[in-house]
């Protein structure tokens, strides 16, 4: 059993719908359970410029899936929601799901790298993880939450909208275990 971060991202397709079914198709997941979902965020794209602006979040999850199989069941949502994965690097999409963290597992195997290379970049991932997760958080590789926080540019995060209501799980508590 391990605790593991999860990142939505959209930005087609009305986003922010696509990133509320997102976190309620992750909490109906075989083998895992919802611990804590933050607040949904506006973010300007990291990447290629021209593209519409993006919907994010982090959600907690109680797995019991290994990290290749929760892998899988993730990328078979984003195929749901009609992913495509033809465009540009970091190009727009309807729905990505990056596991940002698989309790403390380091690993790099063929497809998936943990934790995500990318999370000490990016405020779309390091603001809302710090909604539900604490700033003493260990990213493995990276540092610590509270100061990747600190050391990252805010690249237009603005919380948009609280974490939807129906999930039963509080919005903006952070986790004291990881
Ligand atoms: N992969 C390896 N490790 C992982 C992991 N920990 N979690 C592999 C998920 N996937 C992982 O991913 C490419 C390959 O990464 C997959 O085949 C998988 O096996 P992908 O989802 O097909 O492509 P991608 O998402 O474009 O690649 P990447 O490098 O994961 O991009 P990111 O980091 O997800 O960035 N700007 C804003 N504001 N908000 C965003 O959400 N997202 C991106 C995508 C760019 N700019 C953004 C946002
Ligand atoms: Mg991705």
């Amino acid at each position: 059993m391990a605790v593991v971060y999860i990142g939505l991202g959209s930005n087609l397709a009305d986003p922010r719908a696509q990133v509320e079914q997102g976190i309620g198709e992750l909490a109906a997941l075989d083998g895992a359970r919802l611990l804590a979902c933050s607040a949904l965020y506006a973010s300007a794209p990291v990447g290629p410029s021209g593209q519409p602006d993006y919907v994010n979040a982090v959600v907690a999850l109680e797995s019991r899936r290994s990290p290749a199989d929760l892998l899988a069941a993730l990328q078979g949502i984003e195929r749901r929601h009609g992913r495509r994965r033809d465009g540009a690097r970091w190009g727009p999409r309807t729905l990505d799901l990056d596991i940002l963290l698989y309790g403390r597992l380091e690993t790099v195997v063929p497809g998936l790298v943990l934790p995500h290379p990318q999370i000490r970049h990016r405020a779309f991932v390091l603001v809302p993880l710090a909604d539900i997760a604490p700033l003493d958080l260990p990213v493995p590789g990276q540092g610590v939450l509270g100061e990747l926080l600190r050391a990252c540019p805010m690249q237009g995060v603005a919380r948009l909208a609280d974490a939807p209501a129906t999930l039963g799980v509080r919005p903006a508590s952070p986790l004291s275990c990881c």
